[in-house]
């Protein structure tokens, strides 16, 4: 692949694993990340792969149209769109920045796409667009639209603007739905690192209502090969779920992780539970299996097990982030660039 690619939001969780995962896979492949450096974004993730002949990161914000626009001139081909505000929880308190990023910022990169003819533009999307499930059922592709959130309102927002720009002006799209992504460099914000960290300082636990919510968890190399596989082989138009078949409630997560680091099941704390809390997810993979040949590599049981070693190995990092200190990490690196 001698290509020029377009990775948003490369510096966060998902996108930086990514853009590690296609540089490795394919040594031709032109990489651009470009990033806001939000709270959420840290260049540190990419320290591997920084001077890679290959990659140029530009600190650009999605919903900028003149410094999007001027991107595209220089040539990209294909679109891989990561950047979006998150957190489910920061979207309870701050709603607007999810509408700005995740819809209208997606609708810029969109209208660039479409003017600058990209061959693909894929739309990275989540599960939790399509609600909630009860005890029983996945969700499949055409599981309606039912998002209970401010950001999964925001993140459907923008899947439908995706899906305008095929139907109305044939840009070749995809988007994917993904479950819960766990693995290294995920923001401890997110249920997994967060708990590691504070049952690491032995600080407590704060579980969510009855902590029987259900996610279906999906290790991050498995997403990012998912990925790989609809850029090249998805049919235009098509949306694809990604999971990986293992529903666990919050509690086994929690409990899991103080077993695997010797700490006491009493630094779990049940707390408030979340306003609009989907009690369960669980995606249907049938149509990428059958259609694309994907199959995730990492079992739930290694995976989180590894993981936790990422973090026991890697405090350094997750403590700079909770001090803040990688912000100037990233002008120490890069300058004004
Ligand atoms: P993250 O919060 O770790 O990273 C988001 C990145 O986007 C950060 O680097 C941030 O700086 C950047 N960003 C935010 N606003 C921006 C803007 N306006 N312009 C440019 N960059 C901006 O998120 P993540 O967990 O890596 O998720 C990546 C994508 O995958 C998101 O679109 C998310 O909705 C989706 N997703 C995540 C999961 C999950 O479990 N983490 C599951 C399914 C789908
Ligand atoms: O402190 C906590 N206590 C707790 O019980 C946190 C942070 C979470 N939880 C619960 C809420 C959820 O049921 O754990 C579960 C997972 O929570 P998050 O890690 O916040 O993830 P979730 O809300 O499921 O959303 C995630 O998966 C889908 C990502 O953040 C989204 O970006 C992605 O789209």
């Amino acid at each position: 692949m001698g290509r020029k690619m377009l990775v948003t939001g490369g510096a966060g969780f998902i996108g930086s694993n990514f853009i590690i995962y296609m540089l490795q896979k394919y040594p031709e492949l032109e990489i651009v990340n470009m990033d806001a450096l939000t709270y959420a974004g840290n260049l540190e993730n990419l320290s591997s792969i920084q001077n890679h002949p290959h990659y140029t990161f530009t600190a650009t914000n999605i919903t900028d149209a003149e410094a999007v626009e001027s991107w595209f001139q220089q040539g990209i081909d294909i679109v891989v769109n990561f950047a979006a505000e998150s957190h489910v929880d920061r979207s309870i308190l701050e709603p607007d920045i999810f509408v700005k990023t995740n819809v209208l910022g997606t609708q810029v990169l969109l209208d660039a796409a479409r003017k600058h003819g990209v061959t693909k533009f894929v739309q990275v999307s989540t599960d939790e667009v399509y609600g909630t499930l009860g005890d029983t059922g996945l969700f499949t592709e055409e599981t309606p639209l039912a998002p209970n959130s401010p950001y999964s309102a925001s993140k459907a927002g923008g899947d439908l603007m995706v899906r305008a720009y095929y139907e109305t002006f044939g840009l070749p799209v995809n988007i994917t739905r993904c479950s819960n992504n766990y693995g290294p460099y995920q923001f401890p914000e997110k249920l997994i690192p967060l708990m590691i960290s504070r049952a690491l300082n032995e600080q407590p636990l704060p579980v969510y209502g009855d902590g029987l919510n259900i996610r279906d968890w999906l290790y991050v190399e498995d997403h990012c090969s998912a990925i790989d596989l609809v850029i090249h082989q998805g049919k235009p138009g098509e949306v694809y779920n990604i999971g990986g078949n293992n529903e666990r409630t919050n509690l086994h997560i929690v409990r899991t992780i103080l077993e695997e680091l010797g700490k006491p099941e009493s630094l779990i704390t049940h707390v408030q539970d979340r306003p609009g809390h989907d009690r369960r997810y669980g995606i249907d993979p049938a149509k990428i299996t059958r259609e694309l040949g994907w199959e995730p590599k990492y079992d739930f049981e290694s995976g989180i097990k590894e993981t936790i070693q990422w973090y026991l190995d890697h405090k350094d990092w997750w403590a700079r982030i909770q001090s803040g200190e990688y912000q100037d990490y990233y002008k120490k690196q890069y300058g004004s660039r």
